[in-house]
This record gives structure tokens, sequence and C-alpha cells, in this order.
């Protein structure tokens, strides 16, 4: 069935179900890694992830954490049914595995078999216990390599599945901002932290924003590129959308810029943006598509919902992103947190902004 990458294999209805890769257990063998990206429905009770006998109730399940039965199981609280699992069993020598979750390891454990197993079979209950103890739920991806894979090459691997935007040659900056504020475009464009910390979010991590100044990000040195086309999305939980909650400034100084205000401000040229939907506590993907020095589209949740007046003079002095000015005394201070920001050197088009949206509503 379709998943926020491509489709994934939907397990729990009846059995026979699941994988038998049996036929190349045999490289199975010390050192291996096996990834598996799982969305559980249940995992209060045993659900199996894999067999090396068919007949034998011993292998890997959920219980309420990952369990290598029949040794103790490896408990996480973020081990919860409905979310998208990240797991990496990494072999530490025949009989002992490392296990990872959401890409941080988690514990070590028996591994439940001496590798190389004599079969292979992935979310399949055994007969042993009449196949009772059965997977529900849907498995994105596997891979089965031959090495132990490495904590970063597993992070790595983790900040794929977090990315809210893809990366590509028209990308002038991308902020996951899960944990750091670096620009992973490639391009070196990372913005300066004036003030934030980072916490767990749907997609990694996001920059919350203290409600003291300084907060927010410097993009000044960089902002010679906002000149159309460009666009700047941006996925923010506000606090609140009461007026005034500056998002984007020009200068320090100067109170022109992007706000909150009931709907959207392009203060002090452009007209309100309204939206019923710009409510405060609620996720909003906004994009700003500049189409000329003058003209910008706003959509909202993925839908073109206005088109206003650019509220400074392009391409602007600075690019201050989620702190207000000092002419205002940093009272218009925005509250909330920010999952991830892409600023494009082009106008994104609705095809692109509509595709992000739906990525994005894989995950509340
Ligand atoms: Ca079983
Ligand atoms: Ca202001
Ligand atoms: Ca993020």
């Amino acid at each position: 069935m379709p998943t926020s990458w491509g489709m994934g294999l939907r397990l729990g209805a009846s059995d026979p179900q699941g994988l038998d890769w049996s036929a190349y257990a045999g490289l199975i063998k010390h050192p291996y890694t096996i990834e598996m990206i799982v969305t559980p429905d249940s995992v209060g009770t045993y659900a199996k992830l894999f067999e090396t006998d068919d007949t034998m109730d011993q292998g890997w399940y959920y219980r309420n954490g990952f369990q290598a039965y029949p040794n103790a199981p490896v408990t996480n609280s973020a081990i919860i049914s409905g979310t998208r699992h990240y797991f990496t069993l990494v072999s530490k020598d025949v009989s002992t595995i490392d296990v990872y979750f959401q890409g941080a390891k988690i514990g070590s454990t028996a591994a439940s078999f001496i590798a190389p197993p004599s079969a292979a079979v992935f979310f399949r209950d055994d007969s042993f216990t009449s196949r009772n103890e059965r997977l529900s739920g849907i498995v994105e991806a596997v891979r089965i390599s031959n090495v132990s894979r490495t904590p970063a090459e597993i992070g790595a691997v983790q900040a794929h599945l977090d990315a809210v935007f893809p990366n590509d040659p028209a990308t002038l900056a991308l902020l996951e901002l899960n944990g750091n504020v670096l620009d992973s475009s490639g391009n070196g464009r990372s913005p300066i932290l004036l003030g934030g910390t980072f916490e767990p979010t749907s997609w990694g991590m996001g920059l919350r924003l203290p409600n003291t100044d300084p907060q927010g990000l410097d993009w000044s040195a960089y902002a010679g590129f906002l000149h159309p086309p460009y666009t700047i999305e941006m996925v923010i939980t506000p606090d609140s959308v009461g007026c005034y909650a500056k998002i984007f400034g020009i200068n320090d100084a100067s109170d022109q810029g992007w706000y909150y205000c009931n709907g959207l401000q392009p203060y002090p040229r452009g007209t309100a943006v309204m939206s019923t939907g710009i409510t405060a506590g609620t996720r909003h993907y906004l994009a700003l598509v500049a189409k000329d020095v003058s003209t910008v589209e706003v959509y909202f949740q993925g839908v073109k919902i206005a088109t206003t007046t650019t509220p400074f003079t392009t391409p602007p002095v600075g690019a201050i992103l989620f702190r207000d000015d000092s002419t205002t005394i940093r009272n218009e201070r925005l509250r909330g947190i920010v999952e991830a920001l892409r600023i494009s050197s082009v106008s994104r088009t609705p095809t692109e902004i509509a595709a992000i949206q739906a990525h994005l509503a894989t995950r509340r």
C-alpha cells in the first residue's frame, strides 16, 4: 500500500504472511547488519519480526520493545504502535547484536541464533505458537548487509527518513533542524543560531523558539540570493498566531517583514493573507513563492491561498528568521517550534509544493 516512501508491505490479515529469504540465510554471518523499517499496529504482545526456524519460538519480536526471544527485551519508551520504526540489528559476534532504534543504539542482546542461521524468515510467526504471534502493520523497507553498519551510517539513514524536504540543485539552503542548524544542501549556507533549543518532533527534531531574546536564525550572509525567482518554505507549529509574531525580517532594526497576525501579514506593503486554517497549535507548511520583485504567492498546507505584495525590496539587505526587530522592542516575537526550512533559487511549482504537503501529511 502507498506510504511516504513509495509503497510498503501490509501485514496482519492472515497467514501465510511475510518474506522467506532462507535461500540466502548462509550470507548472514558475522559481521552482518539487518535493517528494517516497520510501522506496527501493535507492539504490546508478541509480534514476530524475524526467525531462523519456522517451527521454533525463538526469534525477534515486538514485545513492549524489541525482544530477541527468549532473551530479555530491549525496551525504549518510544517503541509504540502507529509510528514508523527504524530498527538496525548489528552483529557484535556470532551470537550477539547491538540494537539501534531510530538511528540510536538502545542496547545489546543475545541474538537468538548463531550466525549463520539455517533459515531467514521475516514477519511471520512460527508454527510452535500456532502462528498467532503475528505482526500487524506495514513494512517500508529491509536491508541486509555483510558489514557491521557504523553509527554514522545508521544516523544518516535516520536523517534521510526524517527529511521534510528533498535536496536538489535549485536548493540554496536546506535546514531540517534535527538537532542543529547545518545546511544539508551541500552548499554550506548555514545560518547563525541566534537562540533556541532542539526537541523531538514527528520529523526528527525542531527548533523550539525560547520566547526570550535573542531567538531565531540569521541567514543575512546569503540574503543577496533572495532575488526573484526564489521560494522560502517553512514548517512551523506556532503557539500563537495573534498579532504580531515575526517570521521573517530583512534587518534587525526594521519592522518590515512577514508576520503571523491571525493570518499572514506582509508588513507594511502587502495585504493580509487570511485562511481559517492558520491557527495556533497546528503544524503549518508555508511557502512564499516570489514571482517578481514585488509579487509573492502564498501557499498554505500545499495550496495557494493568495497573491500579495512582497513586504520589502528584493534582494533584502538581510535575512533574519523568527526574531522580532528592535523597532518594536522585540515584542512581536514568534513562539512555537520550527520543523524545517528550505530556501530555493526557483519559484517552486504547485506540483512540488503539493508533494511536500503530501509527504508531511504522512506524519502528524
Ligand atoms: Ca512465536
Ligand atoms: Ca516588528
Ligand atoms: Ca526537523
